[in-house]
């Protein structure tokens, strides 16, 4: 096989990129906007610019790095991924496909390659949805999913814009979201679940991707004190959110390939002594079938019928709602042929995560290759994946995009 990857450059940049904005305790929270992730996009900015690519940034803040080599022409072959991460993250989440993607360019350039589409890598705005939802944001909007004035108003816990944050961190762009439409689009990433290890194989062809669903409720009981209030006369909103929590819960694991997590949960007035007066929560369900993804919606919103018949207030709020997506399957066989071309066993997959590449499978044929996660592992600072896989699968993504790129 011709040459692929060179391992030292990817291996080394991401770990420099993992250590670039840890907070005092060590934790990598690159959440969108804060000063973490300017320190990761300057450092990323850094990287592009000595591999002699031009960089765009547009005005909801995605970072696009150019090749258009002599005779590249038309839409290029898009590689991205997102370098933001969720609160206390690993390493590999979203920053190794963005690496792998410079590296991939990187490696054409030095075989002397001339593709005959400009090749971009692409570092996709608030993918993980931490801080400002909805998530895959920067993607959406360059999608056309999401008008950007509202995208740019969207405010995290404090009030402060997306739009703001992104200036005071210098990367409020000129560019319009979606002045870049790829050819194709590629996504080089960890699975972050435990399919392919428990099939001991290193590379994933993702032919789709779940159906997502994100609420925000507040549900409002009546605060009281803790030691004279009889259980029968209480309006105890903590303990309606935990039934909430277990409903949800139980329901997906009654529905066939639902999942469903609370993921952040405030009590209010928050005393040892008080019953809580208000809890404000978030749902996040999925499924890869839509219909069973609207019946785990239905499920809840019948569930919250039922508390405020017992005389609770509660509001909802959807924060994202993302329908299943099929991506390429033209492209998925060419992630397969390039595995069998390297001797690397494969498997066709659906993504359990959410990805930028579900968001440009909107406008442009697009695909995914995973490499597997140790232990199924992600969202965690334990996330791992072994170095040869990392670089089997950016030797997949090189070899399919000398394909798409026709060089
Ligand atoms: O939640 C997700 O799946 C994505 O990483 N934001
Ligand atoms: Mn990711
Ligand atoms: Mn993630
Ligand atoms: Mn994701």
């Amino acid at each position: 096989m011709t040459s692929g990857i060179e391992r030292a450059p990817l291996l080394t940049r991401l770990r420099e990129l993992g250590d670039t904005g840890r907070d005092s305790a060590g934790r990598l929270s690159r959440v969108a906007g804060s000063d973490a992730d300017r320190a990761g996009r300057d450092l990323l900015c850094k990287w592009l610019s000595a591999a002699g690519l031009r960089i765009a940034i547009d005005k909801i803040g995605n970072i696009y790095g150019i090749w258009e080599p002599p005779g590249a022409s038309g839409a290029p072959v898009m590689i991205g991924s997102h370098i933001d991460t969720v609160i206390d993250a690993g390493v590999y989440d979203g920053c190794y496909g963005v690496l792998a993607g410079l590296s991939v360019i990187e490696a054409l350039q030095a075989d002397g390659r001339r593709p005959s589409r400009p090749i971009v890598v692409a570092a996709f705005t608030n993918e993980e949805g931490v801080r400002f939802a909805p998530d895959m944001m920067g993607s959406l909007v360059a999608a056309g999913g999401l008008d950007l004035d509202a995208a740019l108003r969207s405010q995290d816990a404090a009030g402060v814009t997306l739009g703001d944050a992104l200036a005071s961190i210098g990367y409020a762009g000129q560019e319009q979201p979606g002045f870049l439409t790829p050819h194709v689009y590629l996504e080089l990433h960890v699975e972050q679940g435990p399919v392919l290890e428990a099939s001991g194989l290193p590379i994933g062809a993702v032919e789709n991707l779940q159906g997502i669903s994100w609420q925000r409720i507040a549900i409002t009981g009546m605060a009281n004190h803790a030691g004279t209030t009889p259980m029968t006369m209480r309006r105890d909103a903590g303990i309606a959110a935990a039934r909430v929590m277990a409903f949800v819960d139980q329901q997906a694991r009654a529905t066939s390939g639902g999942v469903a997590t609370v993921g952040t949960l405030t009590l209010a007035p928050g005393a040892i002594n008080v019953i809580p007066a208000e809890a404000r929560f978030t749902v996040d369900m999925r499924n890869p079938d839509e219909t069973l993804l609207k019946q785990q919606e239905d499920g809840l919103s019948a569930f919250l019928d039922g508390l405020r018949a017992e005389g609770f207030t509660i509001t909802t709020e959807s924060l994202a709602r993302f329908q299943p997506v099929a991506f390429d399957p033209g492209i998925a066989a060419m992630v397969e042929a390039a595995a069998a071309a390297r001797q690397l066993g494969c498997r066709r997959m659906t993504s359990g995560a959410g990805h930028d590449a579900q968001m440009m499978a909107r406008i442009a044929p697009s695909a995914m290759i995973f490499v597997p996660s140790k232990g199924g592992i992600s969202h965690n600072p334990m996330e791992f994946t072994a170095e040869s896989d990392l670089i089997a699968g950016a030797d997949i993504l090189l070899d399919v995009v000398r394909r798409l790129g026709e060089c």
